[in-house]
């Protein structure tokens, strides 16, 4: 994705936020939410936008517009700058915590004087929010897991971000070098990056750590020299850059991408076979390390020579894969090119921010065979749905198929499940459907009990065939919901029912531990982008990511299936 969508859409974001400060028009606010994430799904860099190019994005009118092209020449936008200008310091960092909301910020800042989040932790444990209105003990409770999450996720990025940033660098670089790549946790496509690890291979390391310093995005040097370099980027995250000789890859790859407890038992394994690994390549153990490597040139002969075969990269956790190695037993892992459908995708009739046409074209790009489109349901209500409203979906959709010969149009919805575990309609009217998402969107905080009864509920149903993004997460802003996630797996296992990886970068959800855990229930899976904009289809590498880290194989995956196992899957004779 591009860089400027990013940033303009985080500034438009913020423009939204600090309105909510000031008491802005709600209406308002609510358009620049929705015209910010329309801005970072589009799929054109709009850095080279003029203003009836930027008027295209969808959601975007005249006056944002004007607000994006005061950002493509100045690099920000002014209300923007006038606002953080009006707002406290203090206020905006009490924003950050993810669940204060920005009318509580101003509140705690104008009658107690606090301005960070440490003293207002500090503020809630001597008991002086209290008195407050509108702050009662829950408040406190919510507003302190607030301040753990952010603590938790503390400097580490979301994948998305490292991602486009390891594609920009990478291409950067590899006209000047033999190969290059990214390593690291990224590779292994952990769902938090704490910096990213680029690997070149040349003989001629100094220009391309000159071309790597110079590089736009880079804001300042760390350290460097012939080997390594260290920079930070414009938005504060560290690149690592290693330049190694071409015939210390393979080794040296290995060792990059870790994990450290991977590199560990790789390690241990090559001591006993009379033999040293590092990230110089793998020696005799009399051998030092600047005479000549065994072979290193590629991974594959690393692995090869301890015995194991290549072990991918999205399981080197040390997490049972160096056994399942040994023992021939290895995942054959679900590829991105495995995938025939999607069957989770949003359009303009509920809160995507593309056109029903748009979005089918994106889907007949990405070469799939079946798509499903499953706006939300009346029950959230903001999305003002309507029966007729769907059901003239549904008349656009089978119209709209004539014109897609091989791409299978299935009309779905995505349900509430309610706190019951009830979802929006009845039997009679959920039949139409091709196929049904259900997912929680609310009453997040109920207890393990309540929330898994509602979710064995809703695979009880027979007309709930995927169970959308299960724990409701968002990594770094809302915990995953408590459940009794056994009993779900159990449930969903002896229903037929689905459980979703959705792909945004901030859900990941189910996400990789619960996989694992899910796959030994018998679960079946689908690998969802939840798309609400034509760029969101570009995030399913990260669902796929989050499901190799969980060991699906295709098998596992319904949307990797011929379409006639797909159908049997949602008559759902299990739950009958
Ligand atoms: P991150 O950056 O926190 O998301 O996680 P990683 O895994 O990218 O960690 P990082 O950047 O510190 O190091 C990249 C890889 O390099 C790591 O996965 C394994 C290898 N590595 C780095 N330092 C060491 C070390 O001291 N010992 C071992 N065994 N491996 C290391
Ligand atoms: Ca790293
Ligand atoms: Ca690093
Ligand atoms: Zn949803």
């Amino acid at each position: 994705m591009a860089r400027a969508n990013d940033e303009a859409a985080a500034l438009v974001q913020e423009l939204a936020d600090l309105l909510s400060i000031t008491g802005g028009d709600a209406f308002k606010i609510r358009a620049y939410e929705k015209a910010a994430r329309a801005i970072a799904g589009y799929p054109e860099d709009i850095s080279g936008l003029g203003l009836a190019g930027l008027k295209k994005i969808p959601t975007v009118g005249e006056a944002i517009a004007k607000k994006l092209a005061d950002y493509n020449t100045t690099g920000t936008i002014r209300q923007v700058e006038e606002l953080r200008a009006q707002i406290p310091a203090g206020v905006r960092a009490l924003t950050a915590i993810p669940t204060l909301g920005p009318k509580k910020a101003l509140a705690v800042h104008q009658e107690l004087g606090v301005s960070s989040v440490d003293e207002l932790a500090a503020a809630i444990r001597e008991g002086r929010l209290r008195g407050l209105k509108g702050f009662g003990a829950k408040t406190e409770d919510n507003i302190l897991r607030g301040i753990e999450l952010m603590e938790q996720t503390g400097g580490r990025v979301l994948i998305d971000v490292a991602a486009g940033l390891a594609d920009e660098i990478v291409a950067a670089l590899s006209p000047l070098a033999e190969r290059c790549v990214h390593a690291g946790s990224l590779r292994r496509m952990r769902e938090t990056i704490g910096d990213v690890d680029i690997l070149a291979a040349s003989r001629e390391p100094k220009p391309i750590m000159a071309a790597f310093t110079a590089l736009p995005l880079v804001a300042e040097v760390i350290g460097g020299g012939d080997k390594k370099t260290s920079i930070r980027t414009t938005g504060g995250l560290q690149v690592d850059l290693r330049v190694v000789p071409p015939e210390a890859w393979g080794a040296a790859l290995q060792y990059f991408t870790g994990s450290r407890a991977h590199n560990v038992r790789t390690r241990e394994i090559a001591v006993r076979a009379g033999l040293k690994l590092s990230e110089y390549g793998l020696f005799t153990a009399d051998g030092d390390e600047t005479g000549e490597p065994i072979v290193s040139a590629t991974e594959e002969e690393v692995y090869d020579r301890l015995g194991l075969p290549w072990i991918p990269p999205a399981l080197r956790e040390d997490r049972g894969e160096i056994e399942a190695a040994l023992a021939g037993g290895l995942p054959r892992l679900v590829t991105v090119d495995d995938l025939r459908g999607d069957l989770h995708s949003h359009t303009d009739l509920t809160d995507g921010t593309a056109s029903l046409e748009e979005m089918v074209r994106a889907a007949a790009a990405r070469g799939l065979e079946y798509y499903a489109i499953t706006d939300h349901a009346p029950n959230l209500f903001m999305q003002r749905m309507t029966d007729e409203k769907m059901l003239a979906q549904r008349e656009r959709v089978r119209a709209l198929q004539r014109e897609y010969p091989g791409l299978v149009l299935l009309h779905g919805t995505e349900l509430n499940i309610d706190p019951d575990g009830g979802v929006d309609w009845d039997a009679d009217f959920l039949s139409g459907f091709d196929i049904c998402v259900a997912s929680v969107h609310s009453h997040f905080t109920q207890d393990e009990a309540e929330m898994t009864r509602r979710f064995v509920r809703a695979c009880e149903n027979p007309h709930v065939h995927v169970i959308g993004h299960p724990t409701a997460r968002q990594i770094g802003r809302r915990p995953e919901v408590e459940a009794d996630w056994d009993e779900v797996f159990t449930a969903a296992a002896r229903t037929g029912t689905a459980l979703e990886v959705d792909s945004f970068p901030d859900r990941l959800d189910l996400p990789a531990d619960l996989i694992r855990r899910a796959l030994r229930h018998g679960v079946k899976f689908t690998i969802d982008t939840d798309a609400h904009a034509v760029g969101h289809h570009r995030n399913i590498r990260y669902g796929v990511g989050t499901a190799q880290r969980g060991w699906l194989t295709p098998d596992d995956v319904i949307n990797t299936w011929p379409l006639d196992r797909l159908r049997a899957f949602l008559r759902k004779p299990a739950a009958g």
